[in-house]
Parts: C-alpha cells; sequence; structure tokens
C-alpha cells in the first residue's frame, strides 16, 4: 500500500469493502430464505446472525467510532454482539429477518461510503492509512469464510460452484526444506492494515529446522489411519486421546468410508477422497498426532513465519513467501475461487525464497504454538478481537484456505482456535529440529 496517496487508500479501501459486500450477497442468496434462518449445525451460527452483524460492527466502528453518528438501532446491539450469546443459541433470538438484515446492511453501508469519502486517512490510529476501513472489509472476509464453513456443514443439494482446479503433476520435489538458524524478524510494524495481534514487529532467534515443502496430503494421512493412528495412544496429547474416545473420531470430518475407500462429502457432493490435495478438516489434536506418528513434529508459528517471510539475499522479511506484491491467482488458492485446496505442489510462483509452496491459501496450517501477544502488544482498536483469546486455551493457525480473501491473508496474519475444532478449513504441515551445525 502506497500509504501516503490518499485517493489510492480510498480506492482501495472501496475496492475491499465492495468486494466483501458482493461475496457476502453471494453467500446468502444462493439458498432460498428459509435457509438463512435454519441452524445448519450447532457449531454455527444462522447466515442471516453473521449478515446483520457484519452490518453491526460496520455501524459501530465506521459510522459511530469513526463518524461519531448515533445509533440506528440500538435495541439490535445486543443481539449481534458475539459474546452475549453463544452460536448454539442465536437462532433462537429474535434476529432481523433477512430481507430486514439485508437492508440493515445496506443501509450502513452506504453512509459507510459517504463516511469513506468524507474522512481524511490520517491523523487519528483508527483512520490512519484507513485502517478502520480496512479492518472492516476484512471483518466481513473472516465471516464470509466463517459462512462458508456453515455451507460445507449444510445438508442438501450444493449451492455454490467454482471451477475445479486444473490437474496438476505430482509433486516431485525434495519432502523438505532446511531453514538455516539466525534471527528472524516476526510480526510488523509497518502494514497499515495488519491487525493488533499481529504487531509490532521484533526479533527472534530461531534455530535451524526441516519443515515439509507441501502440506500434508489426504493420501499421507490416510496412511496414518491405515497404519492404526486413531487407535495407538502414544501418538496422542492426552486431551486430544480422552477427546477422540469421547467423541468416536477416526478420520476427518465430513469422511466416510464405503468399501474400502475413503469418501467425503464436500459442498453437498460425495467424493472419493482426493490423495494429493492437502488434508482438510483435521483438529489441531489429529495434526499433532500424525506428526509425532511421522516421528515429526508441527512447526512452532515463528518457524512457520520464518519459513513464509525469511529472505536469504534480502536479510530481511518481506509480506509474502513470494515477495512484496499483493496476491495474484498464479501466487496462491484464495478468495472461494476454487472449493477445495489445490493439489500439493501446486502454485510454483508462489513459493518462498528458500522452495516452501502452499503457505499462503489452500488450508490453514496449524502451529504448536498456544495464541499469545508479542511483546509490546496493545488492544486495537478492541480487546475483544485478540486480548481476551490470548492464552493456552487457543492455538495458532497460519497462512489461509481457500476460502480466505486476499485481505484478510498475509505472511504476518494470525488466526487461532481450540485444538478440538475442525469444522474450519484447517490442515497443517510437519517440522524437525535440524543439527545445529547444519547451515
Ligand atoms: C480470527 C477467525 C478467530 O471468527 O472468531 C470475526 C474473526 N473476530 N469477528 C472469529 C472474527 C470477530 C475470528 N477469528
Ligand atoms: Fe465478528
Amino acid at each position: 500500500i502506497d500509504a501516503v496517496d490518499p485517493e489510492a487508500l480510498r480506492k482501495r479501501a472501496l475496492t475491499a469493502l465492495t468486494s466483501a459486500r458482493d461475496r457476502t450477497a453471494l453467500l446468502t442468496s444462493c439458498v432460498e430464505d428459509s435457509e438463512l434462518t435454519a441452524q445448519h449445525s450447532p457449531l454455527m451460527s444462522p447466515l442471516v446472525w453473521d449478515l446483520a452483524h457484519i452490518g453491526n460492527q460496520e455501524e459501530l466502528w465506521l459510522l459511530r467510532n469513526v463518524a461519531g453518528r448515533d445509533a440506528m438501532r440500538p435495541e439490535i446491539d445486543g443481539l449481534y454482539d458475539a459474546f452475549e450469546h453463544p452460536r448454539a443459541e442465536r437462532p433462537s433470538l429474535p434476529l432481523l429477518p433477512p430481507a430486514e438484515a439485508r437492508h440493515y446492511a445496506a443501509e450502513v453501508r452506504g453512509r459507510a461510503l459517504d463516511v469513506l469519502e468524507s474522512t481524511a486517512l490520517r491523523g487519528t490510529p483508527l483512520t490512519e492509512a484507513g485502517f478502520a476501513f480496512g479492518m472492516i472489509a476484512q471483518h466481513e472476509q473472516q465471516h464470509d469464510e466463517t459462512m462458508l464453513i456453515t455451507h460445507q456443514l449444510r445438508r442438501g443439494p450444493t449451492a455454490l460452484t467454482a471451477p475445479d482446479h486444473m490437474p496438476a503433476p505430482a509433486f516431485t520435489g525434495p519432502a523438505e526444506v532446511l531453514v538455516p538458524g539466525g534471527p528472524f524478524t516476526m510480526g510488523t510494524s509497518t502494514e497499515p492494515w495488519a491487525l493488533d495481534n499481529e504487531r509490532p514487529a521484533h526479533q527472534r532467534l530461531v534455530p535451524p529446522f526441516h519443515i515439509d515443502t507441501v502440506p500434508v496430503t489426504n493420501g499421507a494421512y490416510q496412511a496414518f489411519i491405515a497404519d492404526g493412528g486413531y487407535t495407538d495412544e502414544r501418538w496422542w496429547a492426552p486431551a486430544g486421546w480422552s477427546h477422540i474416545r469421547a467423541h468416536s473420531v477416526d478420520a476427518p470430518l465430513f469422511w466416510r468410508r464405503e468399501g474400502g475407500e475413503w469418501l467425503r462429502r464436500r459442498f453437498g457432493t460425495v467424493e472419493p477422497v482426493p490423495l494429493d490435495e492437502p488434508v482438510l478438516h483435521v483438529s489441531w489434536y489429529e495434526a499433532d498426532a500424525y506428526a509425532r506418528w511421522a516421528g515429526r513434529r508441527l512447526p512452532t508459528e515463528v518457524e512457520w513465519e520464518k519459513a513464509a517471510r525469511h529472505d536469504p539475499a534480502a536479510g530481511r522479511s518481506t509480506r509474502y513467501p513470494w515477495g512484496d506484491a499483493d496476491p495474484t491467482p498464479e501466487h496462491a488458492n484464495l478468495g472461494q475461487r476454487h472449493l477445495r485446496p489445490a493439489p500439493a505442489g501446486s502454485y510454483p510462483l508462489g513459493q518462498s525464497p528458500l522452495g516452501v509452496r502452499q503457505l499462503i491459501g489452500d488450508v490453514w496450517e496449524w502451529t504448536s504454538s498456544d495464541f499469545l501477544p508479542y511483546p509490546g502488544f496493545s488492544a486495537f482498536p478492541y480487546k475483544e478481537y485478540s486480548e481476551v483469546f490470548f492464552g493456552p486455551e487457543c492455538k495458532v493457525l497460519r497462512g489461509g484456505s481457500f476460502a480466505v480473501d486476499a485481505v484478510a491473508c498475509r505472511g504476518t496474519f494470525r488466526n487461532w482456535d481450540y485444538p478440538v475444532r475442525r469444522q474450519i478449513f484447517s490442515g497443517f504441515r510437519t517440522a524437525r529440529d535440524a543439527d545445529p551445525e547444519a547451515a
């Protein structure tokens, strides 16, 4: 982002807000209105909640906090406060019906675009470089990913279509890459729309390690299952072992076995599990157990970020594995362009200088790390985005899935969730310590 040209910033904010809204419209118009109010899974909100919540957050941050306007409908704030009602309860709330929710979100958007037109994009922390507008575009895109998860959980014929990937030749490069030890700058103090938990930039000393060139595939994961991985306590963290016993987990979510073959449900269709695709819909416990079975471990969060951003030639951390340029369709599988991850080894133009592939896009990657603040963290603009989730209960995921939009995805972006979660678009890659003398 050229942080000094206000017109370029305004255009960037407008584009980000508009493409988020186009995606929201698609996700909430491709099914009947009755399906928007239905509960497709107790793990998720009804789609109509996400829709009005998107509008409500935009009203709060852009109309009230940036522009100082009064609340449009103060009586609905509590309904759309994510901390007041758990997801399972939301279908029984007196939510705005679909037509009203659409109307409310559109009304807020009209006014927000007036605010964008008339606000100097500098001067206050909230408006500097259009931060609040970028934050709201990222928020909407994050809920679009959440709504796509709801679509995946929904029963019945598929409501969404997207072009498939071109078949790719099997990846034949090295299985792992050596990342040299030494100092690495993690996080950012300069990325204008980076969220609070990505800040500030700080140095970490990282011992040398090896990391998988590509994410762990369905084929590799099937070998873990076939080897009795789910019935061998040795591989499992104690809490993970109790969890899979209690819930009879014996394969990734949406998989089932039929006639000796693994099938999976994907957006309303059932298909053979594609062996060359990154494994999807696994919990942190499953990722951790697989890694132990393979004689390896999950990468730490700083290792993941070093693999993605360390440019040995330039001696600095880049925004993305391929450099500083914004993602294009040649770099990564993002933005719901396809409704699945690409085969392992795809996107050679998106690889890191060390040759690690598919770090951005395809599947969120579990790391071994707890979600914790960086040294010097300060909650901005609200504690409920990151701060209330810091601690050992949440594990960090990195890189972004096929369902993440480019505006909410970069080398520093941090996602997090509970280690039992697997309806999210989660996969992983593995790592191992290197000989400290190496490189
Ligand atoms: C960053 C994906 C964990 O969905 O809980 C949406 C994003 N925060 N609204 C979530 C978010 C507030 C958040 N994650
Ligand atoms: Fe939200």
